[in-house]
């Protein structure tokens, strides 16, 4: 191992010792409860209807004792019901897909933001990227928490960022090669389908650039995978995992010996449970991750939710960090999809369906991955018989106006297939609405 990719950005905490890690996550998660209790009707309420209050909090394990908070909450006190401060005191405001026509927001204090770019310098110095490094950004920037979570966090290392966003492929090879970039950050497939371009274009990406490191995730990927872009690019790559609700990305990142994601632990606190139980699982025990932000402002969330299934392990990590390590997202709890790292849930799909009169309620959802590499959506879904009956250029004029809906809801491009009544499969018992060809 290289000195660089030693680098540990905030030695104080990423390797404090785990009794006095433990013991300050203590002291931040009372005052955190204390702090929504007061701020936030949503908890004021929450707790007394279970009947706890931070006066229960005798240890770390009595967190347990506190409910659960679910997207569905969000959801309910949509846009900005669940902040614990006066929206103007918000300095970006970010947004992900709800379960059904309503977006899940988060919104970041300028402390929130500092939060933020401090978790984010972590994941660069994880993988070794410095002052000296060119990141090129190809996460969307947008409500996306990708772009600007990276952005932030590149320029708190003082490194030089191109904030290049997602898209124009082409585009992007030729930004590589010319301006030098050095440390590649964007989903996984994407990376895939930009090693293929280049080699379309006649560019070998190991040999024509100065890429050394990529920050792949936002979406699950496979050791395969990881495999097929180091060789394809000739950089290291390294897995990152957030999610919108807790800061973006930058809870977790592998460090150099890419056994598990570190989590930024002194600021999100992180539990496995049984997810059909809800009873606290140990380390070394496949189950639901759950977390509670310790130092955040705008929204902070207690034991979140997150359907994303994983393992945590505790054993100090040779790189020094004593934060605890969570396995690659083995999968989810629920049914969200991702497409080309956009959050689709089924739901959400069939809200759009349902407000058309001109269709039937019966539908099939098929995801697949081209050979392009990227994730493709198509949607089977019944004509009613009027419908039918108005002939091609209606059914034409129809699809047109779903695709719309469903790009507008969904963030994504859909295909779309209008079939005639009776055209999807029915099933005896549970309808089977989702074919998910590909290979994770
Ligand atoms: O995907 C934040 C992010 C951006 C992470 C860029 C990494 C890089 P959301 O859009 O809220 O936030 O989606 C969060 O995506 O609950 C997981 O199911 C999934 N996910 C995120 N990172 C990974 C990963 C961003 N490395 C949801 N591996 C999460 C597998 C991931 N799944």
């Amino acid at each position: 191992m290289s000195e660089k990719k030693a680098l540990i950005w905030n030695p104080e905490f990423e390797t404090m010792p785990r009794p006095e890690l433990q013991k300050l996550q203590f002291e931040r998660l009372k005052k955190m409860v204390a702090r929504v209790t007061a701020t936030t009707p949503f908890y004021k309420n929450l707790y007394a209807r279970a009947g706890v209050s931070v006066d229960d909090l005798q240890s770390l394990e009595d967190i347990a004792k506190l409910p659960f908070t679910y997207k569905q909450d969000l959801r309910d006190n949509y846009p900005f019901g669940m902040f614990s401060v006066p929206v103007n005191e918000l300095r970006q405001v970010h947004a992900t897909s709800g379960t059904t026509g309503k977006m899940t927001v988060t919104g970041y204090t300028v402390k929130d933001m500092d939060l933020w770019a401090e978790t984010m310098a972590r994941v660069y110095a994880s993988g070794g990227a410095t002052e000296h490094d060119i990141v090129h950004n190809a996460y969307g920037y947008g409500l996306f928490t990708g772009g600007l979570g990276f952005h932030v966090g590149a320029e708190r290392i003082g490194a030089t960022v191109i904030p290049v966003s997602g898209g124009l492929t082409r585009r992007q090879i030729e930004i590589m090669h010319d301006f030098g970039s050095t440390v590649l950050c964007c989903t996984p497939s994407y990376a895939l389908v930009l090693a293929e371009t280049a080699a379309s274009m006649g560019v070998d990406l190991r040999k024509d650039t100065h890429l050394r490191i990529g920050f792949f995730g936002a979406e699950p990927w496979t050791e395969r995978m990881r495999i097929d872009i180091e060789e394809r690019m000739g950089l290291e790559a390294y897995d990152i995992y957030g999610l919108a609700e807790i800061i973006g990305p930058g809870v977790s990142v592998e460090c150099p010996y890419h056994n598990g994601l570190h989590i930024a632990e002194d600021h999100f606190y992180a539990e496995i449970i049984d997810p059909e139980t809800g009873e606290p699982l140990g380390y070394d025990q496949l189950g639901e991750l759950v977390f509670t932000t310790l130092t955040k402002e705008g929204l902070p969330l207690i034991r979140y939710r997150t359907r994303d299934r994983t393992i945590l392990r505790a054993e100090t990590c040779a790189c020094g960090r004593t934060m605890v390590r969570m396995e690659k997202v083995l999968g989810r709890t629920d049914d969200m999809l991702i497409i080309r790292g956009v959050n689709v849930f089924p739901s959400q799909v069939e809200h759009v369906l349902l407000e058309f009169e001109e269709l039937e309620p019966q539908y099939v959802i098929y995801v697949d991955r081209g050979k392009a590499h990227l994730d493709t959506l198509e949607v089977w879904v019944e004509a009613s018989q009027a419908l039918y009956a108005r002939g091609e250029s209606a059914i034409a004029d129809v699809t047109g106006r779903v695709k719309r809906a469903m790009q507008e809801t969904l963030y994504v491009s859909t295909v779309v297939q209008i079939v005639e009544p009776g055209g999807v499969e029915r099933s005896a018992g549970k309808a089977r609405r989702v074919v998910d060809r590909r290979e994770i």
